[in-house]
């Protein structure tokens, strides 16, 4: 059997605790424990997810290319280009968001739908630093045609990549203060996540934030591409007020842009990063710890922890240290005599959206936006 590679030897300045989804493109997940070892989650330890490797860039290294283009077009008055060193002279603002792919969790789907294994991993929380796209339209003094409702995004295509074009609707990006990014974590950004420059969109899931970005087009619809249709959609029924249509498990989905809808902003969730699963603590003072985030459209409110498979639930504690596109980081102290233990924790925000106590409800066939409660076996000594 040929021997897996670790996660340094496919990117760079990697973990080697990060898993290893695919070597090509490359995919590696973090792990609960390093989620849990660090505030803000290092270059080190982030997730990777690409569709589309562009060559030579599989590194945490900045990825210097001086005179960058990204080009703006479509449903503008004025199309232009600006260049990676004008946009480092626009004025910079810095943005803490939980980047996550919308398949995290897509291996506790049942059954298991096909795509990258994630289980919890593929999430971190980075601060970015950039050029808000409302700050370069206003210096470069374009107006937008009000027949713009989305916005299509290109990654670089250099060294002969295949296109990754993606879609977001205009509202979301003025709402999720949309950026040029430039940097990440009080450095330039790092290759492998996108520099020199990439889309960021607080709030979203994963995919809307492209990477080596090169162009950047007002639409009047959604691009047709295949990473927009059928890939990154949910099923929904249109005019309906549900977050995921309910299919039945295992079931093929015809999917089109008018009967589902794309991985726009990330659903509220909440993990438990201590302890860890399967772990032995001492008692009887134990502090069950974790986080959990929401799009930032309205605030998270509570945060519960049940330890009798959720027939009761005690309220955490909260911090808002991140703002409110980053993780709320919580602690719930309890007493707990020696034995065995199963802790279950729920988020819920300020207009009542939470998480499903079976999360296969929103079982889809492509196994997106998985956020039903988590459960950590931990024995007390
Ligand atoms: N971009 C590009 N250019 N390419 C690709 O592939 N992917 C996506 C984003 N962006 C891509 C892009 C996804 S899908 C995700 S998640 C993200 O990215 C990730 O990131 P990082 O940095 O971590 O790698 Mo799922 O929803």
């Amino acid at each position: 059997a040929q021997q897996q590679p670790t996660a340094d030897q496919v990117v760079r300045g990697k973990n080697p605790k990060l898993v290893v989804l695919s070597p090509r493109p490359v995919v590696l997940e973090s792990t609960l424990e390093l989620l849990g070892s660090e505030r803000i989650t290092s270059k080190a330890n982030l997730f990777v997810r690409n569709n589309i490797d562009l060559p030579g860039l599989n590194t945490t290294e900045p990825n210097v290319q001086p005179g960058w283009e990204v080009e703006f077009s479509g449903l503008i008055d004025k199309p232009f280009k600006v260049t990676v060193e004008e946009l480092s002279r626009l004025p910079q603002t810095e943005v803490t968001t939980v980047l996550q792919c919308s398949g995290n969790g897509r291996s506790f789907f049942n059954p298991r739908p096909s795509g990258n294994p994630w289980t919890y991993g593929g999430v971190g929380q980075v601060t970015w630093r950039g050029v808000l796209l409302k700050t370069l339209l206003e210096a470069k003094g374009v107006n937008l045609d009000p027949k713009a409702r989305f916005i299509t995004m290109n990654a670089s295509t250099q060294g002969g990549a295949a296109p990754y074009e993606k879609s977001f609707p205009i509202s979301v990006m003025e709402y999720s203060s949309a950026m040029l990014a430039l940097g990440m974590n009080g450095e330039p950004l790092p290759a492998v996540h996108g520099g020199p420059v990439r889309l960021v969109a607080a709030g979203t899931f994963g995919t809307a934030n492209v990477k080596w970005i090169a162009k950047v087009e007002f639409t009047a619809s959604e691009s047709s591409g295949n990473e927009q249709v059928p890939r990154y959609r949910v099923p929904v029924l249109p005019g309906v007020n549900i977050p995921i249509l309910p299919t039945q498990p295992g079931s093929r989905y015809n999917y089109t842009l008018e009967n589902s809808r794309s991985n726009w902003m990330a659903n509220i969730n909440s993990f438990i990063l201590s302890p860890l699963p399967g772990a032995s603590v001492r008692g009887r003072r134990v502090d069950i710890r974790g986080v959990a985030w929401n799009d930032g459209l309205a605030p998270i409110e509570t945060i519960e922890v049940s330890l009798n498979g959720g027939t009761t639930w005690r309220k955490a504690l909260i911090e808002r240290d991140n703002g409110k596109y980053g993780w709320y980081h919580w602690v719930s102290p309890q007493l707990l005599a020696p034995g065995e233990y199963e802790a279950m924790v729920r988020a819920t925000d300020a207009v009542g959206r939470t998480q499903p106590l079976n999360g296969n409800v929103w079982w889809n066939e492509r196994g997106y936006e998985w956020n039903g409660i988590m459960r950590v076996k931990f024995t007390v000594t």
